[in-house]
């Protein structure tokens, strides 16, 4: 896998990631940073080149035509195409940079993209297979089903270090389930189905969020996202029963979290 390869060595020298532990959060966090620096670098240069050719070239009020560093340059005649000098190998070689960096550029961030797109065998190899939750955005809310057929509504519980992949459909209107800071986006469509994986690195409670203007509600479309330890999840996972729905057992869990016993307030949703 040439562009792949390429990446992980980009990525590698980036200091981004170590061995094959990748992410979907790791690959646009150093698709970003190639593209700041890259940017960075031919700004510098065009910017560079222009002042420097400005300063070079100023009207200092001493400029007589028959000096011998003015005959060099080539003016342009009203009226005549300028003739440019060395038969537009200048023009040559920069375009031709150009498209080796657009191409190059093309062509590896579309491989970056297809890692984020499939769940690669090597991330799979490494942690357990994947956990599969099946997400419904419905006005205004997120709900989420287990392996078990278990569901929860408003909060999703993950164990950290383990690939999620999530299938996300809607049962109503067009939404859009993200989670910022994991870099997962993904439209919530009706009679379609959107995949999107990835890795929670570390524990603590985060946000997912409804990223398109579904209704009246569309702002408040929003829940938490609380990421365990792989022991805390399995006692979670192995208190949720076929079919039931979210309880006691998610302010037990919820508690344990934010170390705060008496933290009995019951979900309020008072949507009317
Ligand atoms: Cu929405």
């Amino acid at each position: 896998m040439g562009p792949g390869g390429i990446s992980t060595e980009i990525a590698y020298v980036l200091g981004q990631t170590s061995g094959l532990s990748k992410t979907p959060a790791d690959v646009f966090e150093t698709v970003y940073l190639v593209f700041l620096i890259l940017g960075t670098l031919v700004g510098i240069v065009v910017i560079g080149y222009t002042l420097t050719k400005a300063y070079r070239y100023r009207d200092d009020g001493k400029r007589d035509d028959k000096s011998e560093s003015d005959k060099k340059v080539v003016r342009p005649v009203l009226g005549h195409l300028p003739a440019g000098s060395g038969g537009g190998k200048k023009l040559f070689v920069s375009f031709g940079i150009s498209a080796v960096i657009v191409l190059s550029l093309i062509v590896w961030t579309y491989s970056a993209l297809l890692f984020v797109d499939d769940t690669p065998p090597e991330v799979e190899a490494e942690g357990e297979e994947p956990l599969e939750i099946d997400v419904v955005g419905k006005q205004f809310n997120w709900e989420y089903t287990y392996p078990n057929n278990h569901t929860e509504e408003p909060t999703l519980y993950i164990p950290a270090d383990r690939p999620i992949r999530l299938e996300v459909t809607s049962a109503d209107v067009w939404h859009n389930y993200g989670i910022n800071e994991f870099r997962v986006k993904s439209d919530a469509i009706p009679g379609q189905t959107t995949t999107a994986w990835f890795v929670a690195e570390e524990t603590g409670t985060y946000e997912a969020v409804c990223y398109e203007l579904c209704g009246s509600g569309h702002s408040a479309m929003r829940g938490d996202v609380v990421v365990m330890e792989q022991e805390k999840f399995q006692d979670w996972y192995a208190n949720t029963t076929d079919g039931s729905t979210s309880g006691s057992v998610s302010s037990d869990v919820t508690a344990d979290t934010d170390a705060n016993a008496d933290a009995e307030t019951a979900p309020t949703e008072g949507e009317a």
